[in-house]
């Protein structure tokens, strides 16, 4: 990507809760960042956390990414569901379990409650699954007026399990 074009700073969740999480999530970023116009610049620990939304579910696998790009809000999200579709994830129910989630948080400067794509992510500032490992990422990035430190410290964060030998999960992580 040229140092010339204009990006745009982007946030997203990554989380799953079938299969190797972890091997998963790698290859996830590695496809983002094959993505012409997606460049990788930051990225969170993993952690494990308790299922949200179904809870008699096995715990999931969380973390969150800091992308650069050139692509629309539109364009990133069919990025995002092509790979989730090719990382075999089925939508059958939902809050269910799923093998992963590619979720765009924030995207610098744009907020839509568009159908296919609301952003921020509308229950973001709720879930400790997020805000943790987003907080690590991106504490100063403010979202709805406050900063992404202020939500994570105002959420309960029981169960949040940080993974701390597989902080390197990524290997090409900066
Ligand atoms: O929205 C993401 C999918 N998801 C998750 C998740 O990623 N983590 C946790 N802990 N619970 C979840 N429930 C759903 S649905």
């Amino acid at each position: 990507m040229s140092s010339k074009q204009k990006t745009r700073s982007v946030t997203l969740g990554l989380g799953g809760n079938i299969g190797d999480v972890a091997v998963t999530m790698t290859i996830a970023l590695d496809f983002l960042h094959s993505v012409e116009g997606i460049e990788i610049c930051n990225v969170s620990p993993l952690y494990k956390t308790p299922p949200w939304g179904i809870t008699s579910q096995n715990r999931f696998i969380n973390a969150c990414v800091e992308i650069a790009t050139l692509l629309t809000p539109f364009e990133l999200l069919l990025q995002c569901q092509s790979i989730e579709t090719r990382l075999k994830r089925k939508r059958t129910m939902r809050w269910g379990p799923r093998t992963i989630d590619i979720d765009i948080l924030t995207y610098q400067g744009f907020v839509s409650r568009d159908a296919t794509l609301s952003v921020p992510h509308p229950r973001m500032l709720e879930r400790a699954f997020v805000l943790v490992p987003l907080a690590d990422i991106v504490p100063d990035l403010i979202i709805v007026g406050k900063q992404v430190s202020h939500w994570c410290n105002a959420v309960d964060q029981t169960g949040i399990e940080r993974l701390n030998d597989e902080t390197e999960w990524w290997p090409a992580a900066i």
